[in-house]
Formats: C-alpha cells, structure tokens, sequence
C-alpha cells in the first residue's frame, strides 16, 4: 500500500466552514492539513463571483463571531458586503492566524476510505497524493456542484454560457444581448446588477419569487461605533434566536392584526429592508399560517404592481404561490424592469421550446437571439459535493448507499458507518444565517474531536502506567476514542427534522430546501427548522450528557 502523509486532522474546503475547523484544530494541537480544490481559500465566494453577488445577511454579521477584535477593527462599508470584499475578508482571516501554512491549494479529494486496521481515513487526492487522517472534517460546501438547466440543444448555443458558480471574467458583457435563467436569490442579483450594463437582458423566468429591498447602502461612523459598542449583546441574541440574522423574531399573529395595522407592520419592515427581517419580524407566523402567509404574498405582490410601470411585466413577476422560499431581498430589482432594455419571459405561458445556436426560442415559435447565456439555476445541494467523490466508510458502504433513501446527518454532523468523519453544512443542519449555522456545527465537531481526544490520553496514560482517575465523560470507563454516531441516533434526528416541518408553510413550495430542485430527486428535508437557538441547545445537552448518540464500545 502506498505511505502517504500522516495527520491527526484533515479538513478538506477552505471556505467558512473549513478555515474556522482548521484554526480550531490547530490550537487544539493536533496536526492538521486542509486541501480545497480552488486556486485559493473562500468556498462560495471563491467561485460565485458574477456581478451583483453578495451576502444578504447584514454585514456586521457576515463574518465570524470568535475573533473580537477583528469583529470591532476590520472595515465594512455597506449594509451588505459584496462578493470581492468577503473574499478579501476570508483571506484577512487566515493571514491574521497564519492558517495559510496548512493550506493545499487546488488539491480536490477524490476518495476517502476508512481504514479498519490503522483507524484511519485514507484519502486520495486529485494530485496522485495519499493523505492518512484519524479524522476527516468534510467542508465542501452545501451549494457547491453547479446544476445547469436541463433544456434541450443547451449545449448548441453559439454564444457564451455561463453558471453563475463558475463565472468567466474575461466575457464582456457591456451592450450585449443577455438571457438569464434563473431567479432565484442569485438570478435576482444578476439581474439587478447587469440592467445598466446590457444591451438587452431578457429574464426566463420559470416561477416567479417574493423579493423584497435589501436596505442596502453606506453605513455611517456613528452606526459602526453603535455595533462596537454593542457586539456581545448583539451575538449573544445571535445565538439565542430562530434564525440568527441578527433581526427582531415576532410572535405577533398576522390575523389579530387590523388589515391597517398589517399593512403597517409590512411596511416598516419593507422600508427596514433584509428579506430574513420581513419574514420575521412583522409577525412571528408567515412560515406557519397559510392565512398569515397569503398577507405577506398580498403586500408583496401591491408593491410590485406600485413599482413596475408595465401591466404586462407586472403581471409576470408576481408570484403565484405562497411566500414560502427562502426570503429573498435585493438591491432595486422589481425597479429594472421600468427600463426599456430589460424584459421578462414568462415560461409558465410560453416555456422554452430549446435552445438553439442563436439563442432561445420559445414554445410559441419566437426567437431570443442572445450574446450571451446566464445560467442562475442553482445547485445540486449539499449532496453534490459528496456523490462526485467515492466516500467510503465501515463495510465499504458508500455515502451514495448512505444517502440512497435521503439526505440525514446527525446533528448536522455526522453519519452512522463514517467513524470520525464530521461534514459541515451538511444536511438537517439549522435553517439559520450561514456563518452562525457552520460556527455553531464546527463547534459542536470540535466538542466530538476533544471527547475522543481525551479518551485517547486516557487509555494511554494507562497504558504507560501512569494513574489517573478523570473520564472525559465522569462515567466509569473512558468513552470512545472514535466518534461514530449510531443509526438509531442518526435515524432519530432525521425523524425530528420531519416532525419538525409539519404544517409548515414552506412544504408548499419546490426548491432546494426539500432537495425538490432536481427531477427524480426524493423529497427530504434538508434542514432542522427548530430554530438555531435549538440547536445549540440540543447540542450542549449532547455534549454535557457524554455524547449519549455515539457509539461506546
Ligand atoms: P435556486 O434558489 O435554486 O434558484 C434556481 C432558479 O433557477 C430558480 O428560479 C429555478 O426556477 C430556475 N431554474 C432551474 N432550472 C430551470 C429550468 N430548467 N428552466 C427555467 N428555470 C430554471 O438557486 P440560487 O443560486 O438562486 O440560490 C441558491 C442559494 O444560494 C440561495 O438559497 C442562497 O442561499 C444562496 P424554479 O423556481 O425551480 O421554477
């Protein structure tokens, strides 16, 4: 068998999730190496760089929560940060705590198989090298293998085509004719950013989505130095909340509201701007109440009649389901739709036929002659990453025979016949803001790595001879020092998240969150919408109850 290079800890992706492990695990002491198949650290934001991309959680909370004086020196201009700036922060990041040394750049793992006789992960990477792990913390990404539209004669187009995840900037875009498919939170960006640069932008617009205004816009010295003042209130209802963006959550119920007092609490949110705010602090029962929800669709569906000048375009942008998506906000987008070089394509009247060389054409025979193609079609989510690789654990299974009958992790985190392996933003994770949702995962990885860690120096402190009476876990016997997760456990989880969705509004709509976005995929849901606080929550009782769904023996 060939040697390879020997570490307690591997971590493969060096976005969010996979720079805060790295840290963690360096100064918990072990060996550690991270591999990420880009060119340079960043995740999402190495590779989602088309125009417009940015974050729609406010700034001063797009970033980590652990590094206090970062949080209070490092700069932010805007309400919301843009692509170029959070990957300039990224790097910032592991500059500051020299993480770059453990780096290995363009470095993608192609297997990873558990090893029974050395209790270890042996892991194959794209460059032919062999790299041996006790553990093995998977970062890949939740939206990270591109899905292109399955449209017959794509590949024929004669212009450029372009996903938005992997964006070409050498493609000159002033003046062109341009279609985007998509619009979703991305297509929605794009869309906004590329109307004054186009000649002409057409939208191919499958199912309209509720939008509403970001807030964007410069933030002044005295708002800085009010959020540095009050950083630690400010994280600590963070991580006390449903979903963690930073924005009051309402337990107001929609119908005990006068339809003048809804209208109003609509429209302090609206003018507040942040999608997350308007879905969540106006009332505290949009996901939950059908009724509730059809007055959020009706207040959003007035502005766009206010706003766009068109009848007929109008008409195409509103939305014909419930508000029950991920909640999308942007920065002027219903507004571009007033300029003559921008229209909308309703395929729900007149889908696409194909796509021919000089463009789209049309169900109804017309022709689209396009420059240039935007593919906004999002992911194949979280299991993308992992059904490209060959990720194989106990008895060979396989994580494509793992997640044959859906996508289920335990707490987010790990699977059962994967010793030591832990994913972050994996499936059944929070559905929450990101960075808190991977800080808190990460978190809760690192409290599995210490357990099995101390169990490791006590069974060797044994075996030298040297007494010592403390357990990792107070119990009688050292716990495991490989953290598996047992089925039951794992299976108990994933049947928590589904309790968990009954009677919520956001069933009622397809897309990636119950992994409805690709055909012949098995709805599952993909998230625990019990809120972030309980999460954590959960997690702590694990931690402090001795890691009750791991294996013992
Ligand atoms: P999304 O939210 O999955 O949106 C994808 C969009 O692409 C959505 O509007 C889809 O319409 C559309 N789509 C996909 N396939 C087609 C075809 N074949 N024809 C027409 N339209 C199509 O991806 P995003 O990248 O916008 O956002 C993903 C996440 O990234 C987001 O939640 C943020 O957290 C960041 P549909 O609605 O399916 O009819």
């Amino acid at each position: 068998m060939t040697a390879g290079t020997n570490v307690d800890a591997l971590v493969v992706g060096a976005g969010l999730g996979g720079i805060y492990s790295t840290y963690l695990l360096s100064k918990m002491g072990l060996t550690v190496k991270c591999i990420e198949m880009a060119a340079d650290v960043g995740g999402t934001w190495y590779w989602n760089r088309y125009p417009g991309a940015m974050s729609d959680t406010e700034s001063y909370l797009y970033r980590y929560s652990w590094d206090k004086e970062d949080l209070q020196t490092y700069p932010w201009t805007h309400h919301y940060v843009y692509q170029p700036d959070i990957l300039k922060y990224l790097q910032h990041v592991v500059a500051r705590h020299d993480l770059r040394k453990y780096m290995q750049f363009n470095c993608e793992m192609k297997a990873a198989t558990w090893e029974e006789d050395s209790q270890r992960w042996r892991i194959t990477c794209s460059t032919g090298e062999i790299i041996l792990a006790r553990y093995l913390i998977n970062s890949l990404g939740l939206l990270s293998k591109a899905k292109y539209p399955d449209i017959k004669g794509l590949e024929t187009f004669k212009g450029k085509l372009i996903h938005t995840s992997n964006w070409d900037d050498s493609v000159s875009l002033e003046g062109k004719r341009i279609g985007v498919i998509g619009n979703g939170s991305t297509g929605v960006q794009v869309l906004t950013a590329l109307a004054p640069v186009a000649g002409k932008l057409v939208s191919f617009q499958r199912s309209p989505q509720y939008s509403v205004p970001s807030g964007q816009g410069p933030v002044t010295a005295e708002y800085r130095a009010d959020i540095n003042a009050r950083y630690d209130e400010i994280y600590k209802h963070v991580f006390n909340s449903n979903v963690g963006f930073g924005v009051p959550e309402s337990t107001r119920k929609t119908m005990e509201a006068t339809p003048a007092e809804r209208r109003e609490a609509f429209q302090k949110v609206w003018d507040q701007g942040n999608g997350f705010r308007f879905m969540f602090s106006a009332f505290g029962d949009l996901t939950t109440d059908i009724d509730a929800n059809k007055e959020a669709c009706e207040f959003i569906k007035s502005k766009i009649d206010e706003i766009i000048k068109d009848r007929r375009k109008a008409a195409a942008l509103k939305p014909t389901e419930l508000y029950a998506r991920r909640p999308l906000c942007d920065s002027g987008y219903y507004q571009i739709f007033n300029r003559d070089n921008v229209d909308i394509v309703a395929l729900r009247d007149n889908p696409i036929s194909e796509i021919i060389p000089a463009g789209i054409k049309l169900s109804d025979g017309t022709v689209h002659e396009l420059d240039v193609l935007i593919s906004a079609t999002g992911f194949e989510a979280i299991e993308g990453s992992y059904m490209r690789i060959c990720v194989k654990g106990r008895n060979g299974e396989t994580m494509q025979d793992h997640w044959k009958n859906g996508l289920k992790a335990y707490g987010a985190i790990a699977c059962s016949g994967f010793p030591n392996m832990f994913i972050v933003a994996g499936p059944q994770g929070a559905f929450a803001n990101f960075p808190i949702v991977i800080e808190s995962e990460v978190r809760f990885i690192m409290e599995c790595i210490n357990y099995a860690e101390s169990n490791r120096s006590i069974i060797g402190n044994r075996s030298n001879g040297s007494s010592t009476d403390g357990h990792a876990d107070g119990l009688d016997k050292p716990g495991p020092t490989i953290m598996e997760v047992t089925p039951e456990a794992e299976q108990g989880w994933s049947d928590h998240c589904d309790s968990l969705v009954v009677g919520s509004v956001f069933t009622t709509s397809k897309s990636w969150i119950f992994s409805q976005n690709i055909e012949g995929r098995k709805v599952n849901t993909n998230f625990f919408f019990g809120g972030l606080n309980a999460y954590i929550d959960w997690v702590k009782k694990e931690t402090s109850n001795g890691f009750p769904g791991f294996r013992r023996e």
